[in-house]
């Protein structure tokens, strides 16, 4: 099981700690091809040595090869969206988490997308029941 996890780097890393929490849970499914999410010392130190063309490529290619897309999409990220948008259209299962305890709002084009599944949480605690229905009815049989 490839998953691809989706969060906010240019848009603005304010919860790079809930990204590392949440890809911990996600590792619990399958691969999490994106660990470097939780991270910002490897995405400053690795991943800044690539291009931006390195950087889309690779991680195109990784969408393409993964089973489930995972997007937290609190923060607004052009990237974020940008991979939602192509993950609908290559037919991924695609989870989007939204924490209601922040400031932000979330786009009207995921809220309002019938092709992914929203789920609002307050706290990640709450996750694990949601991931577990989510790999069920998505990725039914399915390991790493
Ligand atoms: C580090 C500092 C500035 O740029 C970097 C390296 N950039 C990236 N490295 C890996 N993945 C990236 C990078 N930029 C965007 N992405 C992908 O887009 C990730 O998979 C995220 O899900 C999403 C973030 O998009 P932005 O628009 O918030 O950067």
């Amino acid at each position: 099981m490839k998953i691809y996890f989706c969060g906010s780097i240019r848009g603005g890393r304010q919860l790079a700690s809930t990204y590392e929490k949440l890809i911990v849970m996600l590792s619990g499914y399958g691969n999490v091809l994106t660990e470097h999410l939780g991270s910002d010392e490897i995405i400053e130190n690795k991943d800044r040595i690539l291009t931006d063309k390195e950087i889309h490529d690779r991680d195109m290619q990784w969408v393409r090869e993964s089973d489930v897309v995972v997007a937290d999409v609190t923060v607004p990220s052009l990237g974020v969206g940008y991979e939602i948008g192509r993950a609908i259209e290559m037919g991924k299962p695609l989870l989007c988490l939204f924490n209601s305890s922040s400031d932000y709002t979330l786009s009207a084009m995921i809220a309002g997308s019938e092709e992914v599944v929203n789920h609002t949480y307050e706290n990640l605690e709450e996750l694990g029941v949601v991931l577990d229905q989510f790999f069920t009815e998505h990725a039914p049989g399915r390991t790493s």
